[in-house]
């Protein structure tokens, strides 16, 4: 879909600012361009020269016309940086605040090549300065258990989300793989507080914004919006994470705006809208996925197992996945456990295929509605998301989810036969057994979350 109101008047998505008349001509005199950024303390440069200066700090007798500043920010071994277009006109003053930011290539592999690996609660797992968890360049071994010898379950997790954009009349959606070979990342990595291990427990930050590349800037697609997750691991919570994770709607701030000028200027509303958190788990060689997925309403998880429970190349049993919606956004009524082929993921032009997949499509007739069964085994996506919620300029929403890992119980099921998921209503079936260990964890997941 294309809009008319975000076409882009001047200039490109990461960068045109302070569009509007110029002061050049042959008697225009010097200005000057206050440049602030977010967060501060980064090195200005103009027309592709350091200047020396720092934000906040004003740039004095800049010749009349348009100039290209860049901030840039080393922080934690990663480079930050972005660079805009400012027009400055003879005598006067020009503001702009720039966002500091790190993105990828299409694949999405330059976020691969600077992953950076944890270990805790017997979990060994990637992280990156894009924040998407679990990724390492698409290669399937994001997440390992137990520890970092053990085996890969997932390639991908990230936060999901839909909604209808004010002004729009359409439907966006983000999911677990925003980029592909053609098109930027929708995501853009944002400096955030260190990592941190006290006692056992480790603590990560981990921010992003999401921002419509170059490409997309006349799609209709997520925008601004900024994504914080603090994930916590506990080494006496053995197989767990848990992820608190915060939408803010940053559509209508300065430095948002330097980024995405076509965007409506008093920022966009959203209504109807889920958040969530998803995971492309995939137990065992991304080349031979064989996996199927369920969900436990009781417990808002979604679940991905191995179909035959048998993983050749495994040390041991294949292990089961859940991923559950622990503490919803405040104001959401329903929570929706969503699960979609790999075939169905959703890029920048699809995005119905997107609300369809983490609303269920739009069922929301009960407090907890579910995806249908896996026709067959094979490479599924998993999700959870609550809503409907409205998200306007300024505000934020907060949910807390846990990624779970679990052995099957032993003696529960033949290893080498397909296990079917069988009715989620049914606590009776077949499958609840062989997942009562991961049931077990995630209500100790639970409690770990209110301490
Ligand atoms: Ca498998
Ligand atoms: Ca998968």
């Amino acid at each position: 879909m294309t809009f008319g109101r975000w076409v882009a008047g001047c200039g490109l998505a990461l960068g045109a600012a302070a569009c509007g008349g110029d002061g050049t001509g042959p008697n225009a005199s010097p200005g000057r361009i206050f440049v602030d950024s977010d967060p501060r303390g980064a090195a200005v440069y103009l027309d592709g020269t350091a200047t020396g200066l720092h934000t906040p700090d004003t740039l004095r007798q800049v010749a009349s016309g348009t100039r290209r500043v860049e901030v840039r920010l080393d922080s934690a071994g990663v480079a930050f940086a972005t660079a805009g277009d400012v027009n400055v006109t003879g005598g006067g003053v020009v503001s702009v605040v720039i966002p500091l930011l790190t993105t990828c290539n299409g694949t999405g592999n330059c976020v691969g090549s600077t992953a950076v690996y944890h270990d805790v609660a017997s979990l060994h797992f990637a992280t990156n300065p894009a924040a998407m968890p679990f990724f390492s360049g698409g290669r399937g071994d994001g997440l390992r258990y137990p520890g970092a010898a053990g085996d890969a379950y997932a390639s991908v997790g990230a936060p999901v989300f839909t909604g209808v954009p004010s002004g729009i009349g359409g439907i966006v959606a983000l999911g677990v793989y925003p980029f592909n070979s053609t098109v930027p990342p929708l995501w853009a990595g944002r400096p955030a507080p260190p990592d941190s291990t006290t006692n056992g427990t480790l603590v990560l930050h981990q921010s992003t914004w999401i921002v419509p590349p170059a490409l997309l800037v006349q799609t209709s697609v997520p925008r601004g919006l900024q994504v914080d997750q603090r994930i916590v691991g506990r080494s006496d919570v053995d197989g767990a994470l848990f992820i608190r994770v915060v939408f803010r709607n940053i559509s209508a701030t300065p430095a948002y705006r330097f980024l995405d000028p076509p965007a409506p200027a008093a920022g966009i509303t959203y209504t109807a809208a889920y958040v969530g958190w998803g995971v492309d788990a995939d137990i065992g060689a991304a080349s031979t996925l064989d996996d199927l997925y369920t969900f436990i309403p009781a417990l808002n998880m979604a679940v991905m197992y191995d179909a035959p429970m048998s993983e050749p190349g495994f040390s041991g049993p294949p292990a089961l996945v859940g991923l559950r919606m622990i503490q919803g956004p405040a104001g959401a009524s329903t929570v929706s456990l969503g699960a979609w082929p790999a075939a169905a993921d959703w890029l920048g032009t699809d995005q119905p295929v997107g609300w369809f997949a983490l609303t269920n499509n739009g069922d929301k007739s009960g407090s907890t509605v579910f995806a249908p069964e896996p026709v067959s085994p094979g490479d599924y996506r998993i999700s959870v998301a609550a809503g409907p919620i409205t998200l306007a300029p300024g505000d934020s929403v907060a949910f807390t989810v846990a990624v779970v890992l679990a052995l099957p119980a032993p003696n529960t099921y033949t290893p080498g036969t397909v296990l079917h998921p069988g009715d989620p209503n049914n606590p009776a079936r077949p499958f609840q057994a062989v997942a009562a260990p991961l049931i077990q964890r995630a209500r100790a997941a639970e409690a770990l979350s209110t301490r």
